[in-house]
């Protein structure tokens, strides 16, 4: 049976994304991976202790994953989300947990990057990211300005998220209430506070839907539908009009 998306002309639809709608495109998962790289904890390396730690081998993990994400194109689950996007306008938005890119690729344009970008290189004391597809194998880059440490724009373990970010998707729940159309995709769903929009969600009154191919089940619980399969097969008969 394939399950149907019912939406009305005031339904609000957040999507959050984890690293599941990637995996068709090639990019490896998290979990998939154990969550370890190179034998270590990815939650080690990406944090600031590590980085404090080994700020070579950081950025040799965050350039690999560029030079394979500069190698991989986004697959017909980011490019259906992208089309119901244009087809419900304010009435949408995207939270996504990935860094790769890919959604943006795809056309996604009303989304917010919780977890930082890839492709975006920060310095420690001026703090302005910028847009930066190079790769650093042999020694950590600095700033021009401020000779300060360069770092990847991206969230890690310990560390806040955007205040910013989540006011905007706290404030898309709370004016959607009973009206929200919630879908968790490809998340394992155990990194908060992302891992917690599903809470709020439920209690504004909206309806929770979780696509997994593998759903966990301490996550899929809290949903009212959960949707199993690749979200490259799912998603474009789910969002269809
Ligand atoms: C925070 C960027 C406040 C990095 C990421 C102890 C010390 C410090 C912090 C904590 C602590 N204990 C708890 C915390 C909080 C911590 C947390 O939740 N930890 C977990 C591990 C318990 N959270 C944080 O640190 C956050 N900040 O809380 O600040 C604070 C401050 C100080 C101290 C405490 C709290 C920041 C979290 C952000 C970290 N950065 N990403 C990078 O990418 O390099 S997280 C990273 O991992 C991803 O972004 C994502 O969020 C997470 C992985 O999850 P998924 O995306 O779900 O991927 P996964 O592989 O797990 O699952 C894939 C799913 O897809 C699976 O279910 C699979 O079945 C499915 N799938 C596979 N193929 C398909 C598919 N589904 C559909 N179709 C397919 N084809
Ligand atoms: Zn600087």
């Amino acid at each position: 049976m394939t399950a149907r998306l019912t939406l009305t002309p005031t339904s609000k639809v957040l999507i959050l994304t984890g690293a599941g709608v990637s995996a068709e495109s090639g990019v490896p998962t998290f979990r998939g991976t154990n969550g370890l790289w190179e034998e270590r904890r990815v939650e080690e390396v990406a944090s600031p202790q590590g980085f404090d730690a080994d700020a070579k081998l950081v950025w040799r993990f965050y350039s690999l994953r560029r030079d394979g994400a500069s190698k991989v194109n986004p697959n017909p689950g980011h490019e259906a989300i992208a089309t119901l996007e244009a087809r419900l306008g304010d009435r949408f938005l995207l939270a996504t947990q990935n860094v790769d890119g890919l959604h943006t690729r795809a056309g996604s344009k009303r989304m917010i990057c919780i977890h930082g970008e890839l492709f975006k290189t920060r310095c420690e004391r001026c703090n302005e990211p910028f847009v930066d597809t190079k790769t650093y194998f042999d020694a950590v880059p600095r700033c021009e300005t401020c000779d300060g440490r360069l770092r990847p724009h991206i969230v890690w373990f310990g560390e806040m998220l955007n205040p910013t970010h989540l006011t905007q998707i706290d404030g898309f729940i709370e004016s959607a209430g009973p009206e929200l159309v919630f879908l968790a995709i490809g998340t394992s769903g155990q990194v908060y506070p992302a891992a917690g929009f599903v809470d709020a969600a439920r209690r504004v009154g909206g309806q929770c839907w979780l696509v997994d191919v593998d759903p966990t089940p301490e996550y899929a619980r809290r949903f009212d539908h959960v949707v199993r399969g690749k979200s490259g097969e799912v998603l474009p008969a789910l969002f269809a009009p």
